[in-house]
């Protein structure tokens, strides 16, 4: 379920919001949350809106027409099981849209993954991964970045972490590993 909000989310959200995020029930929040978490990392601000493209198809459709003109410049969209809210959405948008299978349900997310990533030429959906929440935001910000360089500094600190953190890694398992 959606959590309330905190003072610094509200901050944030008193500037534009340049990403739409969609999702097709409130219990897709368990990994669309990494997804708005990290676009408040880098402050990004974002809308979030619960949207499904087969139980509310005109809110989902008038959500992504309308979301250039509103100033949005990515959209991304999580769903689960037949997974068509990412597709449907693009169907009514020149937006880049990404989207974002949610696992679990009997098919264990593959559904979703199909469902998502499948679309017919002339309609594409950029897909990360089952439960990918966080390389969308990610993927988002570096769309973004095209056009905004303190975005691309903060994604290369980011990534200059990461590889920090791997050779931290690699030191701590050299400290594990039998001594002769
Ligand atoms: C999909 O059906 C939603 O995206 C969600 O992943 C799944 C189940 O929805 P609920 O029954 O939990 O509302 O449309």
């Amino acid at each position: 379920m959606l959590a309330a909000k905190e003072p610094a989310a509200k901050a944030l959200e008193a500037l534009p919001p340049k990403v739409l995020v969609v999702m097709g029930s409130d219990s897709d929040w368990r990994v669309m949350k990494q997804t708005v978490a990290t676009l408040r990392e880098f402050q990004v601000a974002c809308a979030v809106e619960v949207a499904s493209a087969h139980r509310s198809p005109e809110k989902a459709l008038g959500l992504s027409a309308t979301a250039r003109e509103k100033g949005f410049r990515v959209i991304i969209a999580g769903a689960g099981g037949a997974a068509h809210l990412a597709g449907v959405l693009a169907a009514k948008t020149t937006l880049p849209v990404i989207g974002v299978p949610i696992g679990g349900g009997a098919l264990g997310g593959l559904d979703a993954l199909y469902a998502t990533v499948q679309m017919p030429a002339g309609v594409p959906v950029a897909t990360v991964a089952i439960d990918g929440g966080k390389n969308a935001a990610l993927l988002a910000i570096q769309i973004l970045a095209l056009r905004e360089p303190a975005l691309a500094a903060a994604l290369a600190t980011y990534k200059e972490k990461l590889a920090r953190q791997v050779e931290e890694k690699s030191a701590r398992l050299q400290s594990l590993l039998p001594q002769d």
